[in-house]
């Protein structure tokens, strides 16, 4: 497999995180390099992020961003709700700055969602809204980290709540997922290891349904056993579940939320995925001490959370427009998730392995050892393809041979296009490399 030298320049300029950089980009680089706090200094760009520039080029069919597709934007009906609050008394709420705690009535209809389907019960003070769920971890950060504190994440791990919590410099260790989700007995392990060295984590993160980036759920046996663990060692679960209601097989699994019955989970939900991720819309569910702090850091970050898209959808959840949508959303979803699988089925090398999600928006690949992902991406954007390199998604980077494939974005037109063109340049690249599976002991998700 070729690409003339230039070429492949031209192009690894294209791949995150560490571009070649312009002599004009370094010394603008040095001009506030005196000025920036040590925290700024060491803030790097999110890969996912720089990749939606590259991903953007009309040609390239991209399965890297975790994003919506458009056609699941409820466009009329917004259109609809909006023109009708602005015609309304409700408009002058709506334009005006709203409380930091957010809408009294927002809250309340989603936590009454909540009891609805899963029979937990709290009231507004349990309740925070926040500017997307990428806020709540920031407020968490905020609350919860200092530069010595411990905090446990699974391997791999949400970029978004890794590149959120580093800000707050803590020790990061990690606990590997296998099919069923996050392993308990290692979590037992290293909160152990860690109580032996006289640290107490401050918190465990997880994302229980449809993993991101894995694709993996929790079971419900393991749900409870990670509940008894953290109930044993006193340890706080910071539950993230953007993806809970994208489930297109099987039965839902409770949040630990509402299996937990000693006030220790902070639920963070989401209206991205089965609204509209502009609307910049989230809610944390939690303890009332710890909802009160986030308030408070709140506060200092942005005042509210934009009062038009509070009042947006709580016209769009109170009208019954959300239940009515989300199985559209899912029909959607299903077919892409099934149409990539099948697609993969068809052409990936034999030596590559994947997850097969029952929900959410992500595919994991583990390939043999030695294929390293981000060596081969220079080659899959030359042929007009892009995936999530596997390592961004571990503190350590270690892992080198996975990707991330997302299937809710692109058409359906693309999806075996792009899953061929992956395929033909995996096939070369292995060949070429002489890279072969060493064996079903092999690792799909992990460590
Ligand atoms: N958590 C996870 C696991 C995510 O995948 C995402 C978005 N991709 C977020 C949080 C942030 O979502 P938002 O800020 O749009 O609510
Ligand atoms: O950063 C974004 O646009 C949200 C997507 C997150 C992801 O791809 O995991």
């Amino acid at each position: 497999m070729h690409i003339h030298p230039q070429r492949y320049k031209e192009v690894q300029k294209m791949c995150p995180p560490d571009g070649e950089k312009s002599l004009k980009d370094m010394r603008d680089e040095m001009r506030f390099e005196s000025l920036f706090a040590e925290r700024a200094k060491k803030m790097r760009a999110s890969e996912i992020r720089e990749l939606l520039k590259v991903t953007q080029q009309p040609d390239i069919i991209s399965f890297a961003g975790g994003l919506p597709n458009p056609e699941s934007f409820p466009k009329g009906i917004i259109s609809e709700i909006m023109k009708g609050v602005l015609d309304s008394d409700m408009a002058s709420r709506a334009l005006q700055y709203g409380s930091t705690e957010g809408l009294p009535e927002l809250r309340d209809v989603i936590l009454k969602r909540f009891e609805e389907r899963f029979g937990y019960k709290g009231d507004r003070d349990n309740i925070i809204i926040t500017t997307g769920s990428q806020q709540g971890l920031d407020l968490l950060g905020r609350i919860f980290i200092g530069s010595r504190s411990h905090i446990i994440m699974e391997a791999p791990t949400y970029l978004g709540a890794l590149n959120a919590f580093k800000f707050y410099n803590p020790s990061i260790h990690t606990v590997p997922l296998d099919e069923n989700g996050i392993m308990p007995s290692l979590l037992e392990e290293k909160i152990k290891t860690l109580h032996r060295r006289g640290e107490t984590p401050k918190f465990l993160y997880t994302v229980p349904n449809f993993h991101n980036p894995a694709g993996v759920t929790l079971s419900l046996e393991r749900r409870r056993e990670l509940l008894e663990i953290a109930s044993e060692y006193d340890l706080l679960v910071v539950e993230d579940d953007p993806y809970g209601e994208l489930r297109y097989e099987g039965e839902h699994l409770p949040p630990l939320l509402s299996l937990d019955k000693e006030d220790r989970v902070i639920y963070l939900g989401t209206f991205s995925k089965v609204l509209s991720p502009g609307m910049r819309l989230a809610w944390a569910i939690g303890p009332k001490e710890v909802i009160k702090k986030m308030v408070l850091a709140k506060q200092g970050v942005d005042l509210c959370t934009s009062t038009l898209s509070q009042v947006i959808a709580l016209e769009y959840l109170s009208g019954g427009h959300m239940d009515k949508h989300i199985p559209n959303i899912i029909e959607l979803y299903r077919k892409k998730r099934d149409l990539m699988l099948s697609s993969m089925e068809e052409s990936f090398p034999e030596e590559m392995a994947w997850t097969r999600p029952e929900g959410g928006m992500f595919i994991w690949v583990r390939g043999p050892e030695g294929l390293d992902t981000k060596e081969l991406f220079p080659y899959a954007i030359e042929k007009k393809v892009a995936f999530v390199v596997g390592e961004a998604f571990y503190p350590d980077r270690s892992v080198k041979n996975a990707m991330r494939l997302n299937f809710t974005n692109p058409s359906d037109e693309d999806i075996p296009v792009g899953i061929k063109r992956l395929s033909d340049v995996l096939e070369h690249f292995l060949k070429e490399r002489d890279l072969k599976r060493g064996g079903e002991e092999e690792l799909i998700i992990g460590v």
